[in-house]
């Protein structure tokens, strides 16, 4: 209760902030990119969006968090991309309520403008919570981004129904492939078997896949020779200030 009537001011004060987490290239080691995850300064707490996004969502305020999540990753990468002669990508998180209501398309054309990010260098991750629930709406809004060269993201995949159908029909362009299953790894052949299989099929259809939370040396090395393109997980980094991920950027370049 006290976070919810906390948040709308707490977004009116810019308290609510976003972090980035390296994704690497397992091509070459570089950093391709990053996720911007949202943080909370709250008094002395960070807060983590696992506690304030589903708060957001009840009361209505969740399309102006990812959207100023999206803004603040956008200016980021604007910025960085002036000292950098590579670009920099970014994921933002999109709830599935976010794609609820008109103007989506429009808001987010707005923020590319006006920070000056090209599109190319946006990605946007959903869950397939937003393919049950939204299916019409992020299609439309899709279609408006896809345009100017916007990608989505399957993110979390395999934690939920997943339905391999899933992959067939919405054009995402990329597979995050959830920790859950890279935590296992580790521990039985039929979850390597698995990933492996998962892996096979969404780089036939042509996938960009992007593996989280990889925490060990072991793990990596194996979702390199499954032919994963992106990593992302504490054995990298942990998500980063906009100071430190700039320098880090900079510094692999
Ligand atoms: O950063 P962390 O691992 O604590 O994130 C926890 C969860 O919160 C993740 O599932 C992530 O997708 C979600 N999340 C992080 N930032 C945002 C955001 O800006 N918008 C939305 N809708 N979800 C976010
Ligand atoms: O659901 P989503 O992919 O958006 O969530 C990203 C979340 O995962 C972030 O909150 C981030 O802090 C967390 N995370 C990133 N890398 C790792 C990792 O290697 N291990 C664990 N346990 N969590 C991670
Ligand atoms: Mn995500
Ligand atoms: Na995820």
């Amino acid at each position: 209760a006290a976070l919810s009537s906390a948040l709308p001011i707490a977004i009116e004060n810019g308290e609510i902030y976003p972090v980035f987490q390296p994704q690497i290239d397992l091509g070459n080691g570089q950093i391709h990119g990053f996720e911007a995850l949202a943080r909370w300064n709250w008094y002395d707490l960070v807060i983590s969006p696992d506690q304030f996004i589903p708060v957001a969502e009840e009361n209505g305020l969740v399309r102006q968090i990812d959207l100023e999540i999206l803004r603040g990753a956008a200016s980021f990468a604007v910025e960085l991309g002036r000292r950098s002669a590579r670009p920099v990508r970014i994921s933002t998180n999109m709830s599935a309520l976010t794609f609820k209501g008109a103007g989506l398309a429009e808001d987010i054309l707005d923020i590319l403008f006006e920070t000056g990010l090209p599109g190319e260098q946006l990605t946007l991750e959903v869950t397939e919570t937003v393919l049950m629930e939204n299916w019409g709406d992020f299609h439309d809004v899709l279609e408006v981004l896809r345009a100017k060269g916007v990608r989505a993201a399957l993110d979390d995949f395999g934690t939920g129904y997943s339905s391999l159908s899933y992959l067939r029909q919405l054009q995402f362009e990329e597979i995050k492939i959830d920790r859950s299953f890279v935590v296992d790894l580790g521990l039985d052949e039929q979850t390597r078997r698995l990933f492996a299989g998962v892996i096979d099929l969404a780089v036939g259809l042509g996938k960009t896949i992007v593996v989280e939370g990889v925490e060990t040396e072991d793990q990596a090395r194996f979702v390199v020779e499954k032919g994963a393109h992106l990593a992302q997980g504490f054995l990298y980094s942990q998500p980063l200030s906009p100071t430190d991920a700039s320098a880090v950027f900079v510094e692999g370049s």
